[in-house]
């Protein structure tokens, strides 16, 4: 029969095996040796059942308090040893964010630079800083009026159709979105040049928008425009062909070519697209350019008459031209990058390189 000396010796060297435990492993071994099945605690309270009601009940109750007492050492063992695992990982995983490993990027010798987009919005900017243009931005997210509407895209225009939206407020009075292209910040300009009656505009205006497009070889969700304007007085489309022309040998260099498509926009009349040569198959055909040889890079045309009235140009005394293209589809062009999607996957082999 179990005495009350010897319920305490249990509980003592149980609190003893808990003491020395220093892993889960071990804390794990020692709970089923002094709380499980075949512990000398759990064979005292079997031994309960053939004693007298008086004894039983007095036992009882100590091996009750026994048992509590042996779980909460155990528990708090097992939190003590968590802890002091966890802190161990996380001493291990540390990060030294000022060590240097040689060859790596993070070297002294080997510092970081621009993303090749950012590069290639500079450099697109300083070709058309050269041909007399200054540089314009916009915001990001934009009305539906902004966007569509006064480019002459009304509500359930069949050319919205054209550009995937990401609408962020479908709400009453002003539906707001994601721009889904560089055209807005033209409506901007020629508003403010209204406004401020400082016509004529050369501008061109990089930027970033989005379209629910699925990422391929040559399309991401999240890419780059950099839209031209030009509003004077006898602008015409020979004034854009020479300034598409002039732009792709000062950018491309002389092996790539242009050329213009007819095309529909419904801001611009008429309309045109700006294909140059694959630089990837040197215009021989291949996956990037689905076999054509030539890559779009953009839209252009003549200033539609509905825009100018839409931001209060007079079209009898000031026409103009617009184009809109692709800074990752120039990069990609530029440094014959057959995916696009390599531009974002922030693998730093592919970027270093630029
Ligand atoms: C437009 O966005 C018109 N706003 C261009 C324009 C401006 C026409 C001014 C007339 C006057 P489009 O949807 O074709 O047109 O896009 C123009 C260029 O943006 C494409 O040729 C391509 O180079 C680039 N582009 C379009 N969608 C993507 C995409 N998902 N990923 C990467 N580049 C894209």
């Amino acid at each position: 029969m179990t005495a009350m000396s010897d319920i305490a010796g249990l509980v003592a060297d149980a609190r003893s095996a808990i003491e020395a435990a220093d892993t889960t492993e071990a804390i794990r071994h020692v709970a089923a040796t002094v709380s499980g099945k075949k512990s000398p605690l759990s064979e005292a309270s079997r031994a309960l059942g053939s004693m007298d009601p008086e004894s039983k009940k007095e036992l009882g109750r100590q091996l009750h308090e026994a048992r509590t007492t042996v779980e909460e050492l155990l528990e708090s063992k097992r939190t003590e040893i968590r802890f002091t695992e966890l802190s161990a990982e996380m001493a291990a995983s540390r990060l030294d964010l000022t060590e240097y490993v040689p060859g790596s990027v993070a070297g002294p010798d080997q510092r970081g630079h621009l993303h090749l987009v950012s590069q290639t919005r500079d450099a697109l900017e300083d070709v058309f800083i050269g041909m007399g243009f200054d540089v314009a931005e916009g915001p990001e997210i934009e009305t539906d009026w902004f966007n569509f509407g006064a480019l002459n895209i009304p509500p359930a225009h069949p050319a919205r159709g054209m550009w995937d939206t990401f609408y962020l407020d479908l709400g009453e009075p002003e539906t707001t979105l994601l721009r889904t292209h560089t055209s807005p910040v033209q409506i901007h300009l020629m508003e403010r040049a209204v406004l401020e009656g400082t016509l004529p505009i050369h501008s061109v205006m990089p930027g970033r928008c989005y379209r629910r497009d699925t990422p391929d070889a040559r399309h991401l969700a999240v890419f780059h425009q950099i839209e031209g304007l030009v509003v004077d007085r006898g602008i015409t489309f020979a004034d854009l062909a020479g300034t598409i022309e002039t732009f792709t040998s000062a950018y491309f260099g002389p092996d790539i070519h242009s050329r213009l498509r007819p095309a529909y926009f419904p801001f611009t009349e008429p309309s045109a697209e700006f294909e140059v040569t694959c630089a990837i198959c040197k215009g021989e055909g291949c996956r990037t350019c689905s076999q054509t040889g030539w890559i779009e890079l953009g839209g252009c045309g003549m200033v539609d008459p509905a825009v100018f009235a839409s931001v209060g140009i007079d079209s009898d005394e000031w026409t103009g031209f617009a184009f809109g293209f692709g800074i990752d589809r120039c990069a990609q062009m530029r440094h014959q990058i057959a995916d696009m999607r390599a531009l974002i996957e922030n693998d730093i082999r592919f970027l270093r390189q630029f």
